[in-house]
């Protein structure tokens, strides 16, 4: 009845009717989360008027501590509505829990069936990424997805905003980041059987203002945005605006129009640290995220081991060789962050560097061993891995499925399904494990209708990993079917649920 499903739902007889006349009494800490109710039932024609006696009580209680800061409490009976949290955060998820207990069109009486939730989340990282370097995505769809988010209870849009073929955000003295990072003459055409998606110019940027007019916007509904830059390699867009970047300054490349990954990577020379810890300095005032991911895969070094900038470095920084510098790298700019109070995160490529603060989060995309051995070496992991969590896959091998990537299923089981801690991790390693978030890559992916269908209904199945644990696949595809209905009335395009799911 609720997408993702509470940790605990008991069925109360009767309902209870939302009218005109039904008023709301806003505990203390319940504004935000009154706020949002009455956005949501405005469709309903209901406006939820204030009243010290109210039928509709939103409060936040401290008696509630264990609940956590995300859990709460909703009880519907006939005399009324009464949602409890420990702290904000829980209110604004027992909101949406709210929100799909409406009816799903706003016509006729509104009837909340009579119930008691106690709900708290599995895991706390729970959200979702999207990758708009390889396609720009209007900031209006970027709205669209944190409401989308929110009402899965996922709390963390993580945006890839720069990689080979596009830098997406502004940094104040580097222009043409932008404004030549920004575009790219064209881009390959897909493998064969897959579309010509763009065979023409490509680009866009957000402004800042835009930037921080959707971290507020998705503060309101819980949502962190955490941005990432990538380095040190997927830096080609960066490399075509500022040659100077580079391993070999005096060289001139256009922005990458292939997919797959750029041999050209940023050098280790002092100037380029510099621009990037200017970029991050950009991006902290931007984001007010606890975490900033800095990227850190697939960084082939070939060009280092001809640079004779980078061996510079290798030879100060008392490096074995220049494979050495990538771990090197990522290890200089997550010190950087920490300095700032900013918690880094990285790919999994970086978790085996000794060079790398254990405080760095790693985000483990590779097979789950990547992110023991980054577990091991004592840092927080985020398992993201592309079995379970890559959204740019095809949801079924049917011929015609619309696709991100031309080959490889990942299916709304599998991503329901994907086992927490991974199997085999001792309590310790176990203990590390943050939660887990969906990759939505855009390689193939060229506009916000594609890459909602990509997302739905697969984003359900990851918040039902997420927050309720992935262990009842019956019960879930059962509230799927009720779901469905949900995500039609808000127009959201998906792929439709089927016999199997
Ligand atoms: C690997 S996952 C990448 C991305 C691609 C993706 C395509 C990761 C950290 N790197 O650059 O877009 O595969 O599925």
């Amino acid at each position: 009845m609720i997408v993702p499903p509470p940790k605990q739902l008991v069925r109360l007889p009767g309902s209870f009717t939302i009218g005109g006349a039904t008023a709301v009494r806003t505990g203390s800490g319940a504004a935000q989360a009154v706020h949002l109710l009455r956005g949501y039932l405005r469709p309903y024609g209901v406006a939820l008027p204030p009243s010290p006696d109210g039928d509709v009580v939103l409060a936040v209680n401290p008696a509630l501590g264990h609940l956590g800061a995300e859990g709460y409490e909703l009880r519907v009976d006939q005399g009324g509505v009464r949602l409890r949290a420990a702290a904000p955060a829980g209110l604004l998820h027992g909101v949406q829990s709210l929100r799909q207990l409406l009816p799903v069109e706003p016509t006729g009486p509104i009837a909340l069936p009579c119930l008691e939730v106690q709900d708290v989340p599995a895991f706390p990282w729970r959200g979702a990424m999207l990758d708009v370097a390889r396609h720009f995505m209007p900031i209006a769809f970027l709205h669209r997805f944190v409401d989308l988010l929110a009402l899965h209870k996922l709390t963390v849009l993580h945006l890839h905003l720069t990689d080979d073929q596009g830098w997406r955000m502004p940094v104040p003295g580097y222009p043409k980041l932008t404004e030549v990072g920004g575009w790219r003459a064209e881009s390959m055409i897909g493998p064969a059987g897959s579309t010509r998606f763009d065979a023409s110019p490509h680009g866009g940027a957000y402004t800042t203002a835009e930037l921080r007019g959707l971290v507020a916007y998705a503060a309101e509904r819980g949502v962190t945005v955490m941005p990432e830059i990538e380095m040190p390699g997927h830096a080609r867009a960066a490399l075509a605006a500022y040659p100077q970047l580079g391993n070999f300054p005096d060289r001139h490349l256009p922005v990458w129009t292939s997919w797959g990954v750029s041999e050209e990577v940023f050098g280790v020379q002092e100037s380029t640290m510099d621009f990037c810890r200017a970029v991050l300095e950009e991006v902290m005032d931007v984001f007010p995220s606890q975490h900033v991911h800095i990227g850190g895969d697939e960084c082939p070094t070939a060009e280092w081991g001809r640079s004779p900038l980078a061996l510079e470095r290798v030879r100060s920084a008392g490096l074995p060789g220049p494979d050495a510098l990538h771990g090197w790298f990522l290890g200089e700019i997550s010190g950087f962050l920490l300095e700032n109070g900013r918690t880094p995160v990285c790919w999994d490529e970086g978790g085996g560097a000794a060079s790398l603060p254990r405080e760095t989060t790693v985000m483990v995309w590779r097979d789950p061993v990547h992110g023991l051995e980054a577990a091991r070496n004592g840092h927080p992991v985020i398992m993201t891995p592309w079995r379970s969590t890559y959204l740019d896959y095809p949801q079924t091998d049917a011929a015609d499925e619309l696709a991100g990537q031309p080959a490889g299923v990942v299916t709304l089981r599998d991503v329901y399904a994907q086992e927490l801690p991974p199997p085999g991790w001792s309590p310790e390693e176990a203990a590390l494990v943050l939660g887990t978030q969906a990759q939505l890559w855009t390689e193939f992916v060229p506009d916000p209708s594609h890459a909602e269908y990509l997302a739905f209904p697969r984003l359900c199945a990851l918040a039902g990993n997420a927050w309720s644990g992935g262990d009842d696949w019956p019960g879930f595809l059962a509230d799927m079917r009720r779901h469905e209905a949900r995500l039609a009335a808000l127009s959201v395009r998906h792929r439709p649920l089927g016999a199997t799911g």
